[in-house]
């Protein structure tokens, strides 16, 4: 058995006025929480630090850079990467990272125990609009404020285990887990915002929403074998609600734990690792199963 025991630290609400210092208290919170529990990883949300601003349409790019990390840990994120350090918890969470040279990414990183980064990953499929569009009942700017990421679906050593990370909407694409699949991941940990009613289908509420995020987590688990850890950002933001949904996927494919409210809440579980062998050396062993002569069309469009 190789045992990584995961907290999954779900962050209730952050509003458009809550600063990161009080944002980054509440992460310590959980932290502590976890570090009781025994735990070696807390995952947190994705942009787990600000409110969910791509909702809120801006022009002038003074106002847009300071809701992004030129650099990270930074003078609010110091306490949290301290904490994580003292307590011998490896941490990841997601926020606006902007480049020296000038770069906008929706990131997350990853620490060891000791609080260094060893990973980092940004978001490749970055969903909404980039212009203001009043047909949407509320606005999902991402393609405006963030670029694609440009370094691809990596995995780390890390932790004892091949560790990957997403962000949000990449969690819907099988591709994400594939790419990460066919480089033997055993957990890939994901963030996310899902606003719990579509903006341009009115009647595609939050029983919808769940149904599609967990069907893809638990196919993408399933089909690669491997840990699937997803942290939402949940709650009433100024008015816009998120779901919650946090989970832990085995890499059977099912639920092992999961949150109850859209509050900050920590769940818990202690993954096998070794879990993920059985699957990758049977049914989804790829080198011997799969027929890449008939893949083509996926990367070729
Ligand atoms: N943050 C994020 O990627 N949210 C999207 C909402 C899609 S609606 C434009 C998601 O896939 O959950």
């Amino acid at each position: 058995m190789r045992t990584l025991t995961v907290g999954a630290a779900q962050l209730g609400p952050i509003q458009k006025a809550e600063g990161r210092q009080e944002v980054v208290a509440r992460m310590i919170a959980l932290l502590d929480d976890a570090a009781a529990k025994g735990c070696d990883l807390v995952v947190f949300p994705e942009l787990a630090l600000t409110t969910f601003f791509p909702r809120w349409y801006m022009t002038d790019p003074a106002e847009i850079d300071t809701w992004f990390e030129s650099v990270m840990p930074n003078a609010a994120t110091k306490p949290l990467f301290d904490r994580a350090r003292e307590l011998g918890v490896a941490i990841s969470f997601g926020y606006a990272e902007k480049t020296p040279d000038g770069h906008h990414f929706n990131t997350s990183i990853l620490t060891d125990k000791a609080g260094a980064i060893v990973g980092k990953y940004r978001k490749i499929h970055l969903p909404g609009h980039s212009e203001f569009d009043e047909k949407r009942a509320f606005q999902h700017l991402e393609k405006r404020y963030f670029e694609p990421g440009d370094l691809g679906f990596p995995v780390w050593h890390a932790l004892g285990g091949l560790m990957g990370m997403c962000i949000c909407n990449d969690r819907r694409w099988p591709e994400t887990y594939r790419v990460m699949g066919l480089q033997g991941v055993e957990m890939v940990m994901l963030g996310f915002n899902t606003p719990s009613v579509n903006s341009q289908k009115s009647d595609e509420g939050i029983e919808d929403r769940l149904f599609h995020h967990k069907l893809s987590l638990q196919a993408g688990a399933y089909q690669n074998s491997t840990w699937v850890i997803a942290v939402a950002k949940a709650g009433d933001e100024d008015g816009h609600h998120l779901m919650g949904g946090t989970v832990i996927v085995d890499p059977n494919g099912k639920v092992v734990a999961e949150t109850k409210t859209e509050g900050d809440e920590l769940i818990v579980h202690p993954c096998d690792l070794d879990a993920t062998r059985f699957g990758k050396e049977t049914i989804f062993d790829f080198k011997r199963h799969r027929r890449i002569e008939h893949y083509g069309l996926i990367t070729s469009q």
